[in-house]
C-alpha cells in the first residue's frame, strides 16, 4: 500500500513535532491534531502552511474523524505524559490515554489506515530483570504505565479482529530539542542541561549509580518511519540504544560540556524511582530493521546546541 497522507496526532509535541518534519521530508501530506495542552505552536514554526493543523482534543469525535480522513498511516502519540500526574489524577488521565487510543484506532479502522501507537518503557514496571525484552511479562507500577498497556493491549486487538497494521513503540528514555526544560516532568537530560548552561547546580536524586537508556528523538522518529513501513500485526517494539548510562556520569559530563563551572550535588533517592533500565533492542532491529544511531555524546551535543541558541 503506497502511503500518501498521514495523521500525527500529538504532532504539536515534542517528539511528534520532530516526526511531522520527517514525514514532510519524505514528501507525504500531513495533518495534526492536538489540543495544545503541552503542544506548541512553536514546535511547528518550521513547518507552519506545510501540514494541517487540527486544533481539537483526541476525545472529539468529529475533530479525529476530521482529522484523519484519507489518512492511510495513524501515528497515536497525543497522551498525557506524565507518571506522577496519572498517581494524581488516574481517571482523568485514563480518558486521554485510554479512551483517546481508542478513539484514535476507531477513526484509523474507518480509514483503513495503519497504526502506529506511541508506548512506553513504563509498561515494564520496577522488576530487576535486564535487559528488558518484549517476551517479559510487563508489570506497570503507576497508571500511567498501565494505560500504555491497555493501549498496546487496544492495539493488538485491533490487529486480530480487523486485520489492522498496526504496532506499540516502547520508549526508553527519549531526550533531544524541544523536550520542555521548565516541565516538572521533563527528562534528567533536559533538566541538566538547562541548569548547566545557567551556571546551576545540578542535583542528582540518590548516589547517582542508576542507569537509563537513553534514547535520541531523532532515532525515535526513525523507528516510526520504519513502523509504518514495515508489515506489523499488533505487537510491541522497544525503542532503545540497548546500552545504558549512569546518571553520576551523565551529569559530570553534562555539567563539563556546558562549560558554566555548575557544581554537582546530591539529595534523596526519588520515591519510586527504578534502579536500572535498559532495552534489549533486538526485536525491533530484526522486524523493523530499526538500529539507534546517535549516541550519548553526539545527542547531548546537539540538545546542547539547540538550548544555547535558544
Ligand atoms: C522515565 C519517563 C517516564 C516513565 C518512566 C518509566 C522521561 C522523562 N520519563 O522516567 O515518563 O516512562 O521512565 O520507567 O523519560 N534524576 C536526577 N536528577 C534530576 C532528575 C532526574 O538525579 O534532576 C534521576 C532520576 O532520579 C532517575 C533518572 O535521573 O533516576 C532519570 O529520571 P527521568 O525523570 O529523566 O526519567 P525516569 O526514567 O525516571
Amino acid at each position: 500500500m503506497s502511503i500518501k497522507r498521514v495523521l500525527v496526532t500529538g504532532g504539536a509535541g515534542f517528539i511528534g513535532s520532530h516526526l511531522v518534519e520527517r514525514l514532510l521530508a519524505e514528501g507525504l501530506e500531513v495533518t495534526v491534531l492536538d489540543d495544545f495542552s503541552t503542544g506548541s505552536t512553536k514546535n511547528l514554526a518550521s513547518v507552519e502552511g506545510a501540514v494541517g493543523v487540527i486544533r481539537g482534543s483526541i476525545l472529539d469525535a468529529s475533530a479525529i474523524g476530521e482529522a484523519a480522513r484519507g489518512a492511510k498511516c495513524v501515528f497515536h502519540l497525543a497522551a498525557i505524559v506524565s507518571v506522577p500526574r496519572s498517581v494524581q489524577e488516574p481517571l482523568l488521565v485514563d480518558e486521554v490515554n485510554c479512551r483517546g487510543t481508542l478513539m484514535a484506532l476507531e477513526a484509523s479502522r474507518r480509514e483503513g489506515a495503519k497504526f502506529v501507537f506511541s508506548s512506553s518503557a513504563a509498561v515494564y514496571g520496577d522488576s530487576p530483570e535486564l535487559p528488558k525484552t518484549e517476551a517479559m511479562a510487563p508489570e506497570p507500577v503507576s497508571p500511567y504505565g498501565a494505560q500504555k498497556l491497555a493501549g498496546e493491549a487496544y492495539v493488538r486487538a485491533y490487529a486480530a479482529s480487523f486485520g489492522m497494521e498496526a504496532c506499540s513503540l516502547r520508549y526508553f528514555n527519549v531526550y533531544g530539542p524541544r523536550q520542555d526544560p521548565t516541565s516538572p516532568y521533563s527528562g534528567v537530560i533536559t533538566k541538566f542541561l538547562r541548569s548547566a548552561l545557567a551556571g546551576e547546580d545540578l542535583t542528582i536524586f540518590g548516589d547517582g549509580s542508576q542507569t537509563r537508556d537513553f534514547v535520541y528523538v531523532q532515532d525515535v522518529v526513525e523507528a516510526n518511519i520504519l513502523a509504518m513501513r514495515a508489515r506489523t500485526c499488533g505487537e510491541a517494539f522497544n525503542v532503545g540504544t540497548g546500552a545504558s548510562v549512569d546518571i553520576e556520569r551523565l551529569a559530570g559530563e553534562i555539567a563539563q560540556e556546558a562549560g558554566q563551572g555548575s557544581i554537582v550535588r546530591h539529595a534523596a533517592p526519588r520515591a519510586g524511582d527504578i534502579e536500572h533500565s535498559r532495552c534489549d533492542p533486538s526485536r525491533a532491529a530484526r522486524d523493523l530493521g530499526f538500529r539507534s544511531k546517535v549516541g550519548i555524546e553526539e545527542g547531548i551535543a546537539r540538545t546542547l546546541e539547540y538550548f544555547r541558541s535558544g
